[in-house]
């Protein structure tokens, strides 16, 4: 018997040695230690033994359990020591690697494109003024000189709001009325960028929310050739000397006479496309000469003064120079397309 508990010792330690990682340390003790363990059940046993054996066999027992434990202890504190440091190793970090860039946003092409115009029309002395997106209609319509039922209304699909007489601004030349108003008698020179609505189709050139950017001039002796010089000194900053501009008759109530401003179309090349209606020609913008009744409206007096006024498209304007053939990505939050500019 007192060989047998030699035996076990031998066999148990010798496992001991062998054992890799934690699972297998309680395996091993379950099978040497545990309940069912021939070591156990030699001790529960010792009381069947002849008398003069039990002393010796209980004492060595109790010997090779002891030492088990105490060597079941010292495994499993080197075996947990080996699994932290291999933790540690494995989640070590290295603070000298640079890093993850976080992804940066881009400034939009339209205020990119608003940017350059205010820095041009800075140059030309025109200070910024902004007014507001949603208007009374008596700004949007009636002080412009289209009165209730006006037909030139028409030219404008408009979102009217739950109130008859308040709409989104189909337009930012209201804004020409508070500005006046504001500077009245003094000379003006401003632009005033902001963004329009239209209850239109959306098509490759027209959107239903989109910037305009209105300029507006009045002072004494303010003449045609004032818009044309200031539209030519725009168009050769923004587009470069080589590009041909046009100013073709056109009509708006609140201007007369009326023009409209065209570049050539630089997507076919004056060939003609969908983006130019095929006729060559792109228009960037509205333009005349401020009607005497929208004078009078801002307070000034027409037979002192005149002025001239303008309004463009920065998302036209954006779509010729950087050659974009539909207006549409604009403001359709592709990150593909935002992210070239
Ligand atoms: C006007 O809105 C006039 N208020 C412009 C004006 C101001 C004339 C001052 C005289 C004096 P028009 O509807 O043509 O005019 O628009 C002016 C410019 O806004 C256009 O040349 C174009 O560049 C841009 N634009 C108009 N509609 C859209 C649209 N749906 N989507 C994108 N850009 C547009």
């Amino acid at each position: 018997m007192l060989k047998q508990l030699d035996e076990i010792q031998e066999q148990a330690l010798a496992a001991l040695e062998a054992v890799p990682d934690l699972a297998e340390l309680e395996a091993w003790r379950i099978k040497h230690q545990g309940k069912k363990s021939t070591l156990n059940q030699i001790l529960r046993d010792v009381g069947k033994l002849p008398r003069e054996e039990r002393p010796a066999v209980g004492k060595r027992g109790n010997e090779v359990k002891v030492a088990l434990e105490a060597a079941y202890e010292a495994k499993k504190q080197a075996l947990e020591r080996g699994e932290l440091a291999e933790l540690l190793e494995k989640d070590r970090i290295d603070v000298t690697l640079p890093g993850r860039p976080a992804p940066l946003g881009r400034i939009h092409i339209s205020t990119k494109t608003l940017r350059e115009i205010y820095a041009i029309f800075a140059q030309m002395g025109f200070q910024v003024y902004t007014a507001r997106d949603v208007e009374l209609d008596l700004y949007n319509f009636e002080l412009l000189n289209m009165p209730p039922g006006h037909p030139a209304r028409d030219m404008w699909d408009t979102f009217y709001t739950t109130r008859e007489d308040v709409v989104l601004r189909t337009h930012t030349s209201p804004g020409q009325i508070h500005a006046m108003r504001e500077y009245c008698p003094e000379p003006i020179r401003v632009i005033l960028p902001g963004k329009c609505y239209r209850y239109e189709q959306v098509t490759a050139r027209s959107e239903f929310m989109f910037y305009q950017v209105e300029g507006l001039a009045v002072g004494k002796r303010i003449t045609m050739t004032d818009l044309k010089g200031v539209m030519a000194e725009f168009a050769r900053q923004m587009f470069g000397a080589d590009r041909r501009m046009r100013f073709r008759a056109s009509y708006f109530p609140f201007t007369e006479p009326s023009v409209e401003v065209d570049m050539d179309c630089i997507i076919c090349s004056g060939e003609g496309c969908r983006v130019c209606k095929y006729t060559g020609w792109l228009e960037i913008a509205g333009a005349g000469m401020v009607h005497p009744i929208v004078l009078q409206n801002g307070g000034y007096d027409p037979a002192v003064y005149s002025g001239f006024a303008f309004g463009m498209g920065p998302e036209r304007i954006a779509m010729l120079k950087h050659d974009i053939d539909d207006i549409r990505y604009f403001f359709s939050n592709d990150l593909r397309f935002l992210g070239q500019f």
